[in-house]
């Protein structure tokens, strides 16, 4: 049992330093405001602070940090993506992801499964040589593996899918992991703290003041704040807070739901996804399966379930391990999916002077936590827009250069 456990176990006053510092009244002014106590927000905080020098900031939250899509996502991490720009940006996170825990001196859980891609049809295998022969030319470990390799990975498959999708292949993607999302806003969140930023949770932020093109400060439910840079980090509700600064984007919102079985002994090691079945999963170190599907195919802005979601998703995930029918659903919910045309993300500098957005992360942005909040630190800072997200900014469907991640963003859309 870890010493600290058991001296918290023992002590009868608790002196357990609490994870966060509680402010009770927002300041007057910040340098930085960041909208979003999310991963990403809270990443950004993160490396303002330490990387920076910049902690005179707070972090604004609606609800409790990482109660977003933070805290609902399926943490599945991974390089494996087809342009250039989303290679080279995401391949960067896996490298950040290495080091979190002992940066955060927190246990993030992170598990390294590999991960698989299965192709059961030929244009499927096609996108998959093609993503493996992008990868390797930056580098990234991904290959096309025939389904005898899929399995001795995961033995309990039924290559045939009941004899209606065979597998013919799959990409496989070795550095592909998992990681506890809450704990990895957790970690953020208290390293951004330690180093003097404010995290102020129940905070809604209800307007952005602009002057003469320029951000001057921000209307919360707790009082006004002068600043002269907003980071606007806040997923499904972004579209709310343009609307504040007049800012028109392509994203729309999406339900993107999931869910947990029982727990049950451990029997899958990697990560699957199936785009034509349109369905993937994981087993986490508890034993639950972490199961998910595409899209909800209508744009709403809600977290509600549906029996919908759980039925398509068993009956695909039957055909894929027909030894789960007994298994037990635990829990379902949503998250709200911030989509972008060409499935890639909106960052960086915007026509507002001071408004940076970190937006457009769909159903891909966990795993970029950590890029995100470097890139998007650095971009505050220096109020230029990070080497690595230049195929990301929201000029590109302006001048119809879009940065196409369709064919890998995750599972088929
Ligand atoms: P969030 O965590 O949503 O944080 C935004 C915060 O902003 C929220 O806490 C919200 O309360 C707050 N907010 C909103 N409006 C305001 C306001 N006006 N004032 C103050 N605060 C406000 N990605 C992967 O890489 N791998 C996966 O396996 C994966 N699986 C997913 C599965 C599901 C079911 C879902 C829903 C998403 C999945 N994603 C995955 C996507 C990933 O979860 C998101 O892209 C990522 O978590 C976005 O982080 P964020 O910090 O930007 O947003
Ligand atoms: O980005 O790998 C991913 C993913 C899988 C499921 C949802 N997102």
């Amino acid at each position: 049992m870890p010493l600290g456990l058991l001296r918290f176990a023992l002590s009868k006053t608790h002196p357990e330093p609490r994870m966060f510092t509680r402010h009770d009244r927002l300041k007057p002014a910040y340098d930085a405001v960041i909208i979003g106590g999310g991963g990403h927000g809270l990443a950004a905080a993160y490396y303002l602070a330490r990387d920076h020098g910049i902690s005179n900031v707070c972090v604004l939250e609606k609800g409790y940090i990482g109660g977003g899509n933070t805290g609902r996502n399926t943490t599945i991490i991974r390089s494996n993506y087809l342009t250039p720009e989303g290679v080279k940006f995401y391949d960067e996170s896996v490298r950040l992801w290495q080091d979190l825990a002992q940066d955060f001196d927190l246990n993030l859980f992170y598990s390294n499964r590999g991960h698989f891609t299965l192709a059961h049809t030929d244009a499927a295998l096609r996108t998959s040589r093609w993503r493996a022969e992008v990868n390797k030319h930056f580098g990234i470990d991904s290959e096309v593996v025939g389904p005898e390799a899929v399995k001795k990975a995961a033995p309990m498959i039924d290559l045939a899918c009941g004899g209606h999708a065979p597998i013919l292949g799959a990409l496989y993607h070795a550095p592909g992991a998992v990681a506890r999302h809450d704990a990895v806003a957790w970690g953020y969140g208290r390293g951004a703290d330690r180093r003097g930023v404010e995290i102020h949770q129940r905070t809604e932020v209800l307007g952005i003041d602009v002057a003469g093109g320029k951000v001057t400060g921000v209307r919360t439910s707790r009082g006004n704040i002068s600043t002269g840079k907003v980071l606007c980090a806040v997923a499904g509700s972004t579209p709310r807070i343009l609307d504040m600064v007049g800012i028109r984007s392509p994203i729309t919102i999406h339900p993107l739901q999931a869910m947990v079985s029982e727990p049950v002994k451990p029997w899958l090691d990697p990560i699957l996804v199936s785009g034509s079945l349109h369905v993937y999963i994981s087993q986490s170190a508890r034993g639950e399966l972490i199961m998910g599907a595409s899209l909800d195919p209508y744009e709403v802005q809600s977290t509600r379930s549906t029996l919908d979601f759980t039925e398509g998703l068993a009956t695909h995930m039957l055909d894929l391990f027909p030894f789960l029918s007994n298994v037990k659903v635990m829990r379902q919910w949503a998250g709200m999916a911030d989509m972008t045309p060409d499935f890639a993300p909106i960052m960086g500098r915007t026509p507002v002077e001071g408004f940076y957005l970190d937006a457009g992360w769909g159903t891909w942005g966990f795993k970029a936590t950590p890029v995100s909040g470097k890139t998007m630190a650095h971009t505050l800072a220096h109020d230029r827009n990070h080497a690595l997200i230049t195929g990301f900014t929201l000029d590109r469907f302006r001048n119809f250069e879009l940065t196409g991640e369709k064919g890998a963003a995750s599972v088929g859309h």
